[in-house]
């Protein structure tokens, strides 16, 4: 029997669980390097680790790593349902508030290091959390791709950490009650932009489609709908996401330097952010709260038939039916 400890937390609603004992060694390296092994050698792992029966599609897996820069407290490979993600906002603030747990860490600034950058962390006095997101730039404004039963949809392709599709159009309002309508549409959307052979820069896949539209509740303020890799929809504002818009509207000039961005995610909860002038775009720096809600010990046993977890993207069945 494998055993792995984990501490889940949720930010803004999106599950994060960070892996604090029992992965296999990745050998030395960077997390860009260790993120190499992990898929090429251990991918099985993350799928026993939040696939069911553990966990969902929704979580958020977190590997802690040593860090290798002298200034950094930790590194960290994120991982979902499907893969991996470069950076993730929501996982980020997750697992500052449980290095906290830990007693890793203390309130003040610290540097987190990922496989897309080393990023900045600011843990505050009242628990919310500061993320110095890698730079974040649009890519490609007003792109039109035709979506087979939704017609023509126009936005922005932007990277966040993760690369974003960013439309205002939406078939229903963004509302918790529209989930499954506004996940077909925004998979529509990914699947006519990989058929148009649209993608980010070098061609990267846009694996996550936004829709960023004035917020139902009558506030005022932008709401968001994220459709990540693996079909889940992320129940925060999406860290990444909202770094990806606010390269936007700096671009177009309709956020300035400093000033405060609100960002309210699909459940009403909101994520603050501001930026700094980058060099290629925009320095952003997101603001959440993160709460802990288990510390685990999950047990892999290999006469369990979903030990390594049911994942979507496993052709045993397939195997199994020729
Ligand atoms: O907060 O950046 C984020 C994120 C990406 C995928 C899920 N959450």
């Amino acid at each position: 029997m494998r055993t792995v400890d984990v501490i889940d937390s949720h930010t803004a609603g999106e599950p994060t669980r960070v892996v604090v004992a029992g992965f296999p060694d990745l050998g030395d390296g960077d997390p860009a390097t260790r993120l190499r092994r992990f898929r090429q050698d251990f991918d099985p792992w993350r799928s026993a680790i939040v696939c069911e029966p553990r966990g969902s599609d929704t979580v958020v897996g977190a590997l802690l790593l040593p860090p290798t820069e002298p200034d950094a407290v930790a590194g960290v490979i994120f991982f979902n349902n499907v893969g991996y993600l470069g950076m993730c906002g929501h996982g980020t603030i997750g697992l500052v508030r449980t290095l906290q747990a830990m007693g890793r860490l203390v309130p003040g600034a610290h540097r987190l290091q990922t496989p897309v950058g080393t990023v900045g962390v600011e843990l505050h006095a009242d628990g919310r959390v500061s993320v110095d997101n890698v730079e974040s730039y649009r890519h490609a404004t007003n792109v039109v791709v035709d979506v087979p039963g939704h017609g023509r949809v126009q936005g922005d392709v932007a990277w966040g950490g993760n690369w974003f599709f960013i439309t205002g159009q939406t078939p229903l309002p963004l509302l918790l009650r529209h989930q499954r309508e506004l996940t077909a549409y925004t998979h529509a959307v990914g699947e006519a932009l990989r058929a148009a052979g649209i993608g980010g820069a070098e061609g990267a896949d846009i694996d996550h489609i936004e829709i960023n539209a004035p917020a139902a509740d009558g506030s005022g303020v932008l709401a968001n709908f994220v459709l990540c890799p693996g079909l889940a929809y992320d129940r925060s504002p999406c860290g990444t996401g909202t770094s990806a818009k606010m390269a936007c509207l700096a671009a177009d000039g309709k956020l300035a330097e400093g000033e405060t961005w609100i960002q309210q995610g699909i459940l009403g909860t909101r994520f603050e952010g501001r930026y700094r002038r980058g060099v290629r775009g925009i320095l952003p720096r997101i603001t959440g709260q993160a709460h802990i809600t288990a510390k685990a010990q999950l047990c892999i046993d290999d006469a369990d038939p979903f030990a390594w977890g049911i994942d979507a993207q496993d052709d045993a069945q397939d195997d199994a039916s020729r």
